[in-house]
Protein backbone atom coordinates (compact mmCIF):
# COMPACT_ATOMS: atom_id res chain seq x y z
CA UNK A 1 0.00 0.00 0.00
CA UNK A 2 1.25 3.69 -0.97
CA UNK A 3 0.21 6.26 1.78
CA UNK A 4 0.57 9.88 2.24
CA UNK A 5 0.91 11.72 5.07
CA UNK A 6 -0.49 15.17 5.11
CA UNK A 7 -2.01 18.17 6.90
CA UNK A 8 -5.97 18.74 6.53
CA UNK A 9 -8.02 21.42 8.34
CA UNK A 10 -11.32 21.33 10.22
CA UNK A 11 -12.68 19.25 7.21
CA UNK A 12 -10.58 16.32 6.53
CA UNK A 13 -10.97 16.94 2.55
CA UNK A 14 -9.26 20.57 3.45
CA UNK A 15 -5.65 19.52 2.24
CA UNK A 16 -3.76 22.74 2.70
CA UNK A 17 0.07 22.22 2.69
CA UNK A 18 2.08 23.46 -0.10
CA UNK A 19 4.62 20.77 0.85
CA UNK A 20 2.39 17.99 0.71
CA UNK A 21 0.35 19.15 -3.07
CA UNK A 22 3.61 19.00 -4.07
CA UNK A 23 3.79 15.15 -3.70
CA UNK A 24 -0.15 14.66 -4.53
CA UNK A 25 0.80 16.09 -7.77
CA UNK A 26 3.67 14.20 -8.44
CA UNK A 27 2.08 11.13 -7.70
CA UNK A 28 -1.07 11.71 -10.12
CA UNK A 29 1.37 12.88 -13.22
CA UNK A 30 2.40 9.54 -12.62
CA UNK A 31 -0.72 7.91 -12.70
CA UNK A 32 -0.08 5.92 -8.41
CA UNK A 33 -2.82 5.65 -6.45
CA UNK A 34 -2.02 6.08 -2.69
CA UNK A 35 -4.40 6.45 0.51
CA UNK A 36 -4.34 9.76 1.72
CA UNK A 37 -3.78 10.00 5.02
CA UNK A 38 -4.77 13.56 6.79
CA UNK A 39 -3.80 14.70 10.28
CA UNK A 40 -3.60 17.68 12.21
CA UNK A 41 -0.50 19.60 13.58
CA UNK A 42 -1.54 18.28 16.69
CA UNK A 43 -1.87 14.67 15.21
CA UNK A 44 2.74 14.37 15.22
CA UNK A 45 2.62 10.81 17.30
CA UNK A 46 1.07 9.03 14.08
CA UNK A 47 4.19 10.86 12.23
CA UNK A 48 6.56 8.88 15.40
CA UNK A 49 7.75 5.78 12.32
CA UNK A 50 9.23 8.96 9.67
CA UNK A 51 11.64 9.54 12.59
CA UNK A 52 10.87 13.23 12.14
CA UNK A 53 7.54 15.49 13.01
CA UNK A 54 7.08 17.35 9.62
CA UNK A 55 4.56 16.18 6.92
CA UNK A 56 4.65 15.24 3.66
CA UNK A 57 5.76 11.93 4.45
CA UNK A 58 5.27 8.74 1.51
CA UNK A 59 5.10 5.36 2.88
CA UNK A 60 5.14 2.83 -0.11
CA UNK A 61 5.45 -0.46 1.50
CA UNK A 62 8.25 -0.88 3.39
CA UNK A 63 10.09 2.34 2.39
CA UNK A 64 9.83 5.71 4.26
CA UNK A 65 10.26 8.70 2.80
CA UNK A 66 9.88 12.58 3.52
CA UNK A 67 10.30 15.61 2.58
CA UNK A 68 9.08 16.97 -1.14
CA UNK A 69 11.86 17.10 -2.69
CA UNK A 70 13.20 13.46 -1.53
CA UNK A 71 9.69 11.90 -2.21
CA UNK A 72 9.92 13.58 -5.91
CA UNK A 73 13.59 12.13 -6.17
CA UNK A 74 12.15 8.49 -4.65
CA UNK A 75 9.34 8.03 -6.81
CA UNK A 76 11.46 8.99 -10.15
CA UNK A 77 14.30 6.08 -9.02
CA UNK A 78 11.41 3.69 -8.24
CA UNK A 79 8.44 4.64 -10.63
CA UNK A 80 10.91 6.15 -13.53
CA UNK A 81 7.86 6.21 -16.21
CA UNK A 82 6.98 9.91 -16.74
CA UNK A 83 10.23 11.35 -14.80
CA UNK A 84 9.55 14.08 -12.86
CA UNK A 85 13.50 15.31 -12.55
CA UNK A 86 15.81 14.02 -15.24
CA UNK A 87 19.54 13.61 -15.10
CA UNK A 88 21.74 14.92 -12.65
CA UNK A 89 22.38 18.43 -14.12
CA UNK A 90 18.12 18.43 -14.40
CA UNK A 91 18.04 17.06 -10.53
CA UNK A 92 20.58 20.18 -9.45
CA UNK A 93 18.89 22.96 -11.61
CA UNK A 94 15.92 21.74 -10.06
CA UNK A 95 17.29 22.83 -6.26
CA UNK A 96 17.82 25.75 -7.56
CA UNK A 97 14.64 26.58 -8.80
CA UNK A 98 13.32 25.20 -5.44
CA UNK A 99 15.53 27.95 -3.40
CA UNK A 100 14.09 30.73 -5.43
CA UNK A 101 10.96 29.99 -5.30
CA UNK A 102 10.85 29.00 -1.47
CA UNK A 103 12.55 32.60 -0.63
CA UNK A 104 9.70 34.13 -2.55
CA UNK A 105 6.59 32.47 -3.14
CA UNK A 106 5.34 31.48 0.75
CA UNK A 107 6.11 34.79 2.68
CA UNK A 108 4.23 36.77 0.12
CA UNK A 109 1.23 34.70 0.45
CA UNK A 110 1.70 33.64 4.30
CA UNK A 111 0.64 37.18 4.46
CA UNK A 112 -1.99 36.80 2.73
CA UNK A 113 -3.88 33.58 3.86
CA UNK A 114 -1.84 33.32 7.46
CA UNK A 115 -5.51 34.46 9.23
CA UNK A 116 -7.12 32.23 6.66
CA UNK A 117 -5.06 29.19 7.83
CA UNK A 118 -6.13 30.07 11.21
CA UNK A 119 -9.73 30.18 10.77
CA UNK A 120 -9.91 27.14 8.65
CA UNK A 121 -7.75 24.82 11.47
CA UNK A 122 -9.64 22.53 13.21
CA UNK A 123 -9.80 24.27 16.75
CA UNK A 124 -7.79 21.57 18.15
CA UNK A 125 -4.62 22.90 16.46
CA UNK A 126 -5.19 26.42 16.51
CA UNK A 127 -3.41 27.50 19.76
CA UNK A 128 -0.61 25.39 18.00
CA UNK A 129 -0.54 27.02 15.31
CA UNK A 130 -0.57 30.52 16.46
CA UNK A 131 1.61 29.62 19.69
CA UNK A 132 4.56 28.10 17.03
CA UNK A 133 3.75 30.81 14.22
CA UNK A 134 3.83 33.83 16.38
CA UNK A 135 7.32 32.79 17.75
CA UNK A 136 8.55 32.55 14.41
CA UNK A 137 7.47 35.55 13.37
CA UNK A 138 8.48 37.29 16.29
CA UNK A 139 4.70 38.70 16.42
CA UNK A 140 0.68 38.22 16.57
CA UNK A 141 -0.39 36.32 13.60
CA UNK A 142 -2.54 39.67 13.11
CA UNK A 143 0.45 41.97 13.16
CA UNK A 144 2.14 39.76 10.79
CA UNK A 145 -1.14 39.33 8.45
CA UNK A 146 -1.19 41.99 5.64
CA UNK A 147 -3.67 40.48 2.69
CA UNK A 148 -2.75 43.71 0.74
CA UNK A 149 1.03 43.83 0.80
CA UNK A 150 1.39 39.69 0.74
CA UNK A 151 -0.61 39.88 -3.12
CA UNK A 152 1.50 42.46 -3.97
CA UNK A 153 4.64 40.32 -3.04
CA UNK A 154 3.31 37.85 -4.68
CA UNK A 155 2.79 39.36 -7.75
CA UNK A 156 5.91 40.84 -8.50
CA UNK A 157 7.20 37.48 -7.49
CA UNK A 158 5.41 35.93 -10.35
CA UNK A 159 6.71 37.99 -12.67
CA UNK A 160 9.71 35.57 -13.74
CA UNK A 161 7.39 32.91 -14.19
CA UNK A 162 4.38 35.03 -16.59
CA UNK A 163 7.14 35.85 -19.13
CA UNK A 164 8.15 31.70 -19.04
CA UNK A 165 4.59 30.38 -19.02
CA UNK A 166 3.88 33.17 -22.34
CA UNK A 167 6.28 31.06 -24.34
CA UNK A 168 5.72 27.77 -23.15
CA UNK A 169 3.01 25.74 -21.70
CA UNK A 170 4.83 24.26 -18.43
CA UNK A 171 7.49 25.06 -16.63
CA UNK A 172 9.35 22.23 -17.20
CA UNK A 173 8.13 22.81 -21.26
CA UNK A 174 6.59 21.15 -23.42
CA UNK A 175 5.25 18.23 -20.97
CA UNK A 176 4.74 19.41 -16.80
CA UNK A 177 7.74 18.25 -14.94
CA UNK A 178 8.60 18.39 -10.88
CA UNK A 179 9.55 22.38 -11.46
CA UNK A 180 5.03 23.08 -12.43
CA UNK A 181 4.61 20.67 -9.18
CA UNK A 182 7.08 21.95 -6.92
CA UNK A 183 5.94 25.42 -7.40
CA UNK A 184 2.72 24.78 -8.46
CA UNK A 185 1.88 23.50 -4.78
CA UNK A 186 2.15 26.81 -3.56
CA UNK A 187 -0.43 27.87 -6.03
CA UNK A 188 -2.89 25.04 -4.16
CA UNK A 189 -2.20 26.05 -1.06
CA UNK A 190 -3.59 29.67 -1.81
CA UNK A 191 -6.37 27.49 -3.93
CA UNK A 192 -7.69 25.73 -1.14
CA UNK A 193 -7.81 27.89 1.34
CA UNK A 194 -10.32 29.66 -1.18
CA UNK A 195 -7.69 32.34 -2.64
CA UNK A 196 -6.25 33.31 -6.04
CA UNK A 197 -3.76 36.17 -5.89
CA UNK A 198 -3.88 35.49 -9.99
CA UNK A 199 -5.32 36.81 -12.73
CA UNK A 200 -7.24 34.11 -14.45
CA UNK A 201 -6.39 35.04 -17.84
CA UNK A 202 -2.66 35.71 -17.35
CA UNK A 203 0.13 32.77 -18.79
CA UNK A 204 -0.08 31.91 -14.98
CA UNK A 205 -3.48 31.09 -14.28
CA UNK A 206 -3.85 29.63 -17.65
CA UNK A 207 -0.95 27.31 -16.57
CA UNK A 208 -2.85 27.01 -13.21
CA UNK A 209 -6.04 25.99 -14.64
CA UNK A 210 -4.12 23.48 -16.75
CA UNK A 211 -2.10 21.76 -13.37
CA UNK A 212 -5.42 21.62 -11.73
CA UNK A 213 -7.64 20.00 -14.55
CA UNK A 214 -4.82 17.19 -15.00
CA UNK A 215 -4.91 16.62 -10.95
CA UNK A 216 -8.70 16.51 -11.12
CA UNK A 217 -8.74 14.30 -14.21
CA UNK A 218 -7.33 11.62 -12.20
CA UNK A 219 -8.27 12.47 -8.65
CA UNK A 220 -11.51 14.33 -8.77
CA UNK A 221 -12.00 17.62 -7.16
CA UNK A 222 -10.10 19.76 -4.90
CA UNK A 223 -11.95 20.89 -2.01
CA UNK A 224 -12.10 24.51 -1.16
CA UNK A 225 -12.37 26.23 1.97
CA UNK A 226 -15.03 28.41 1.66
CA UNK A 227 -14.43 32.15 1.84
CA UNK A 228 -15.59 33.69 4.68
N1 LIG B 1 11.13 21.04 3.36
C1 LIG B 1 9.95 20.31 3.76
C2 LIG B 1 8.99 21.24 4.48
C3 LIG B 1 7.89 20.48 5.17
C4 LIG B 1 7.04 21.36 6.06
O1 LIG B 1 7.44 22.46 6.48
N2 LIG B 1 5.84 20.87 6.37
C5 LIG B 1 4.92 21.60 7.24
C6 LIG B 1 3.54 21.64 6.61
S1 LIG B 1 3.45 22.73 5.26
C7 LIG B 1 4.75 20.86 8.55
O2 LIG B 1 4.74 19.64 8.59
N3 LIG B 1 4.58 21.59 9.65
C8 LIG B 1 4.35 21.00 10.93
C9 LIG B 1 4.45 22.01 12.01
O3 LIG B 1 4.65 23.19 11.75
O4 LIG B 1 4.30 21.60 13.15
C10 LIG B 1 9.31 19.69 2.51
O5 LIG B 1 9.56 20.20 1.40
O6 LIG B 1 8.63 18.67 2.64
Amino acid sequence: MRELFELRGREPELLFSPYCWRVRLALAHKGLDFVGRPLRFTDKAELAFSGQQLVPVLRDGETVVHDSLAILRYLDERYPERPLIGDELAASRLLLIERFAQFSLPLALLRLLVLRIHASLDPVDQAYFRQSREQRFGMSLEEFADAGAGREQFEQALKPLEALLARQPWLDGAAPGGADFLIGGFFFWAWCLGEQPWAEDSAVGVWFRRLLAGYEAHKGPVYRAVRP
